[in-house]
């Protein structure tokens, strides 16, 4: 074990310069070691064959982070495992979804960070078994720790960002609104959906291909009969401003001729079982083996697959099902079936009844069948189990290095389903298979900064919910909070009730039209505080304490901060007709339907309760700071930058730093980007507005719109000399 201890943290680094860290490796064999190390905030104790981590925690102390998971943005209370799992129903006793995220911050007098760097399962029970106390267990003493001390939660945060790389750059077309459902099965239907969107007049950027697409669920396979020409339309649908994004799943179908099984079977690219050979486990298409995505050359071979799609003209890929998501393995499910075969004709009690349906429903994701399987890893066999979490990073690893490949300085629109930290250098994530229910906006809005701080930005969730049935009222109340993440894409299950925006009543599709134009009207905004967040080892979600330290501001887990400038607070509640809101220092509120800035309201420190009809939208804009938006299209190509509006609640001054790029290439890493730096000082009752353009700008014309003390308000046009 080594811990490695990160005490000085630079803020706003750009791309990657090393941070001040304390190596203190010791042998995890003689523990008289440990005792001798300075002191750490955590009591670490070595076992047989597991790390115990334990911490006390005061009454006030509160536990941030973990990423993707359920309950609260305060994960004290709960009982969590890391362990990528495939769990369809996000209710709060799940102890873990889909990805495995590490990284938490304790708060308190000195508030520090913890990252466990260790691939297999980690137990963490805060305050679960005991209210004072947080316990983790690591199932294995080959783990790494890293402490993160001396800052506050926000650069504690970035520290981490930090020690974890560069962040994927997903390109500015996918911050447009994105349309989904399992399963959009023919050209025809698409054509529908697509003509659904432009009779309605409402923006889209992009549509989904789910598992139909493909010829029998073949990954990198079209099915010509539903989809014929596949490369025309997919041009054909980018000449209307519509890209299509597949799906790609980790099982590789069993059929004989298919050429990525066969490559596979021929250069042993897939994981093995214990007698060496390729190990069979069924899932979507029914039996499939895995790609070894932990050996290099399969990651390369898998990666480069991609390149027939993207022939085609495809410019981006959802890669699912890698946690991975094992429906059953042939002797489970034969041993089950034999005990089904032997209840025949008893009479099931309360016990035999409940044993034979429970022996059933744990087909699904068993345990045991993650250690039926190894991975060659330079040239020795790991047992799955303990590199569990690292199988969709490392899929998705090599979808990114293959596009790079591919089209070197394209940046490809790249998410996972499954992720550990570490996948945020190479992709986003979605949240998985959530439901049409109103607590689950709630959970989306709790996870995002979480997800966030363990350094994956790019992240959205199943917008109206993927089980279930939406009603148009939570699609709106869903959307307005979506309207706000990276990826806002709303996606439903096969036979669900269709959730389109214009899938429901005349004035769902008139509100959603509004929203949707709203998310467009935010983009320059919303994708400067992304690639922000991208280059300087950021965050674009952040719990209120992170800006404000104020004791209540940390009790607040229904509202976030987005970017520098913003706080949002949805609405969550069916039927509601406004909420509370903790408003933790004057703020400028905006109630926003479209893009056109009519309600606009001074709100002063402390807690309101604002009325809300279903088609407001509350942004609070902190004061001295700025917002830009741009008037909206229908399409993020067809966004017009030259013309922005700033909104801006100026007391003082305020500074805002507009990032832009082409939004399509990697030139940013090579200082390709602008940065239009906004300046409005208020004094003596008069604004003075200056505007400096550092790199190609296109900017001609900003409209200000600055509200000041007491509601004093001025409107003007600014023209910028080019
Ligand atoms: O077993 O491809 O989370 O988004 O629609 C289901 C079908 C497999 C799970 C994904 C979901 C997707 C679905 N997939």
């Amino acid at each position: 074990m080594k811990i490695i201890k990160v005490n000085n943290h630079c803020l706003w680094l750009r791309y990657g310069q090393p941070i001040a860290t304390e190596s203190l490796a010791f042998d995890t064999q003689n523990t008289e070691e440990l005792s001798a190390l300075p002191s750490l905030p955590v009591k670490i104790e070595i076992m047989e064959n597991k790390i115990k981590l334990s911490f006390g925690l005061d009454e006030a102390a509160k536990v941030f982070g973990l990423g993707q998971n359920v309950r609260g943005m305060n994960k004290r209370g709960g009982l969590y495992e890391s362990f990528c799992t495939d769990d369809p129903i996000h209710t709060p006793d799940k102890k873990s979804l889909y990805g495995a995220h590490n990284f938490l911050l304790i708060t308190g007098e000195k508030p520090f960070g913890l990252f466990i760097d260790y691939p297999g399962k980690i137990i963490y029970d805060i305050g679960y078994t005991l209210h004072d106390e947080m316990n983790i267990t690591i199932s294995d003493i080959n783990a790494d720790l890293f402490i993160f001390q001396n800052g506050t939660l926000k650069e504690l945060t970035l520290s981490f960002r930090s020690l974890m790389g560069n962040s994927y750059a997903a390109p500015k077309w996918a911050f447009g609104y994105q349309q989904s459902r399992w399963s959009y099965g023919t050209k025809e239907e698409v054509d529908r959906i697509i003509s659904g969107f432009e009779e309605n007049e409402i923006p889209c950027d992009a549509v989904y291909l789910d598992i139909d697409y493909m010829d029998d669920f073949k990954d990198f396979t079209v099915d010509e009969q539903k989809f014929p020409k596949f490369e025309e339309y997919v041009r054909e649908l980018k000449n209307k401003g519509i890209r299509l994004i597949p799906i790609i799943d980790a099982g590789v179908k069993i059929e004989e001729g298919y050429d990525v099984y066969e490559e596979g079977v021929e250069n042993q690219y897939f994981c093995l079982n214990s007698q060496q050979e390729p190990f069979v486990a069924a899932v979507w298409p029914g039996k499939v083996h895995f790609p070894d995505f932990l050996n290099p050359e399969v990651r390369r071979w898998f990666g480069l697959k991609y390149k027939t799609l993207v022939d085609m003209g495809v410019e981006g890929f959802w890669n699912d099902m890698n946690e991975p998501s094992i429906f059953y393995t042939e002797d489970r499910l034969q041993r089950t079936i034999d005990m089904a075969k032997k209840s025949e004709g008893e009479n099931l009690n309360i016990h035999s009844f409940f044993e034979l349906t429970h022996a059933f429903k744990s087909l699904f994701n068993h345990p045991d069948d993650y250690q039926k399987f190894y991975h060659q890893i330079e040239g020795t066999l790991i047992n799955h189990k303990s590199v569990h979490n690292l199988y969709g990073y490392n899929m998705t690893r090599s979808a990114a290095e293959g596009l790079e490949k591919i089209d070197p300085n394209r940046r490809f629109l790249l998410f996972s389903r499954a992720s550990t930290v570490g996948l945020g250098r190479y992709a986003g994530i979605w949240t998985g298979d959530n439901y049409s229910w109103w607590e689950h906006i709630l959970l989306h809005l709790q996870m995002m900064p979480a997800i966030n701080q363990c350094g994956i930005l790019y992240t959205g969730a199943d917008t109206g919910g993927f089980s279930g049935n939406a009603n148009g009222q939570l699609l709106v109340r869903w959307s307005q909070f979506s309207l706000f993440s990276p990826l806002f894409r709303n996606h439903s299950a096969l036979n669900t009730r269709a959730q389109e925006p214009f899938a429901f009543d005349e004035t769902i599709t008139r509100i959603m039209r509004n929203v949707i134009k709203l998310r467009y009207a935010l983009i320059p905004y919303l994708y400067s505080e992304y690639m922000k967040s991208v280059t300087q080892h950021g965050v674009y979600f952040m719990p209120l304490c992170f800006a404000f330290e104020d004791g209540f501001s940390s009790e607040v887990d229904d509202q976030m901060l987005v970017g520098e400038s913003l706080m949002v607070a949805p609405v969550y509640r069916e039927n509601a007709k406004g909420r509370y809101v903790y408003v933790p220092e004057d703020m400028l509120m905006w109630k926003a339907v479209t893009d056109k800035i009519e309600k606009t309201e001074i709100m002063k420190k402390g807690i309101h309760y604002v009325d809300l009809s279903l088609e407001e939208v509350p942004i609070f804009i902190k004061k001295n700071s700025l917002l830009i938006l741009a008037r909206p299209a229908m399409n993020v190509d067809n966004l017009d930058l030259g013309e922005l509006t700033v909104l801006g609640y100026v007391t003082d001054e305020a500074t805002y730093i507009y990032y832009d790029d082409d939004g399509i290439t990697r030139n940013y890493e090579r200082g390709d980007y602008s940065e239009v730096i906004i300046k409005v000082v208020y004094e003596h009752n008069q604004y003075t507005v200056t505007i400096k353009n550092n790199g190609n700008h296109t900017l001609r014309k900003v409209n200000l719109i600055l509200v000041g003390p007491d509601d004093s308000r001025e409107e003007r046009e600014l023209l910028i000399d080019q």
